[in-house]
């Protein structure tokens, strides 16, 4: 079976609409026809000031979500980042291919360090994309599932792997891009051109998996819509509406042309309060069950020791041969 692995940060006390059809529904799916690994990317969420409390609980939170959402730990290895010591190991490595100026391309490390400002970002924000390549490459995933933001950080990691393939040996598997046109950028709400984030979409923007539906609903029916009241799929002219309506197709699938026959006349309220429902009733049962494997704590700390050690087997039969091939002495 073809190898597939993906990874989600632990930055937020819930994942919201754009993490969910950009990329988790697409893990669930994926691990019925793939050798399957997903991770919640601790590491990556301490690239930013991060407070340790919050860290411990959204990373338990997110790895709980996970399992809602449908992964299934008999059939994906579902583990923690940080448990598998070889990340670092190998993003350190790959550190040293990776040009400065190649680095300095990525467009995420702009958008996010502009929050800090560029010298006050950490070096570990710049070097982000150097270990979410190190993720991907330990496991020789064939495959990896994201929103379209990724694109450019998996064409470093292809880079990287030819690189280190060419100058040392044939090592790493070229993994492609598993991207959902249709899912690829969900967008926030209140700025329907820009992606949905946990971090720069402003509450309303936003909405998360886990929130009540009385706020779910609140936050649809005060979605910006354009001007008019025609239901219409136009990105350019009605990305707020376009954006709904890719949201209620995803979610229904019902194709977009159907939708918008479906509510010719009927105008955006009509529409909204049935997105609203679509939306609650997708999200309610996942916070249910999300709610019940937080309750026990220690069954989830155990299936996440059991993910991290089924994930760390394959890790480490990758690093023997990186180690030998880079020219490390054996013995440790
Ligand atoms: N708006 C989106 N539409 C489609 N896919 C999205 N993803 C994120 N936002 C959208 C995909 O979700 C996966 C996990 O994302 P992440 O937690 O690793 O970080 P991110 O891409 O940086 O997402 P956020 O919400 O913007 O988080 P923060 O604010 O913490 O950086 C990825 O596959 C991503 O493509």
């Amino acid at each position: 079976r073809p190898r597939v692995l993906s990874g989600i940060q632990p930055t937020a006390d819930s994942f919201h609409l754009g993490n969910y059809l950009g990329a988790v529904r697409q893990w669930v799916t994926l691990q019925e026809t793939h050798d399957a690994f997903y991770c919640v990317v601790d590491l990556h969420a301490i690239t930013v000031p991060t407070d340790p409390a919050d860290l411990r609980r959204r990373s338990r939170v997110a790895a709980a979500q996970l399992f809602a959402c449908g992964l299934d730990p008999s059939a994906s290895t579902v583990f923690v980042q940080s448990h598998v010591r070889e990340h670092t190991e190998l993003a350190w490595i790959l550190n040293c291919i990776t040009g400065m100026g190649e680095a300095a391309r990525m467009t995420q490390f702009k958008d996010k360090s502009a929050k800090y400002g560029e010298s006050s970002a950490s070096v570990g924000l710049f070097t982000y994309p150097i270990l979410q390549a190190a993720d991907i490459l330990l496991y020789q995933a064939n495959r990896v599932p994201v929103g379209a933001d990724q694109k450019q950080h998996l064409e470093l990691t292809r880079d990287l792997a030819q690189r280190f393939n060419h100058r040392l040996g044939d090592t790493f598997t070229l993994p492609e891009p598993y991207i959902l046109k249709e899912v690829e950028k969900i967008t926030d709400l209140q700025d329907p051109t820009a992606k949905m984030s946990k971090s720069s979409s402003s509450p309303a923007g936003i909405l998360d998996v886990l929130e009540q539906p009385g706020p779910l609903r609140k936050k649809v029916m005060r979605a910006v819509t354009d001007t008019g009241s025609e239901v219409l799929f136009d990105e350019e002219g009605k990305p707020g509406v376009s954006n709904l309506l890719r949201i209620q197709s995803a979610l229904t699938g019902t194709p977009i042309p159907e939708l918008v026959e479906r509510y010719v006349g009927a105008g955006y309220g009509t529409f909204k309060k049935d997105v609203a429902e679509v939306v609650v009733s997708t999200f309610e049962p996942i916070r249910e069950r999300t709610e019940k494997l937080l309750a026990d704590e220690a069954e989830l700390d155990r299936l996440l020791a059991a993910g991290a050690a089924k994930a760390r087997a394959v890790a480490q039969e990758t690093m023997t041969q990186v180690r030998d091939r880079v020219g490390f002495l054996p013995g440790v």
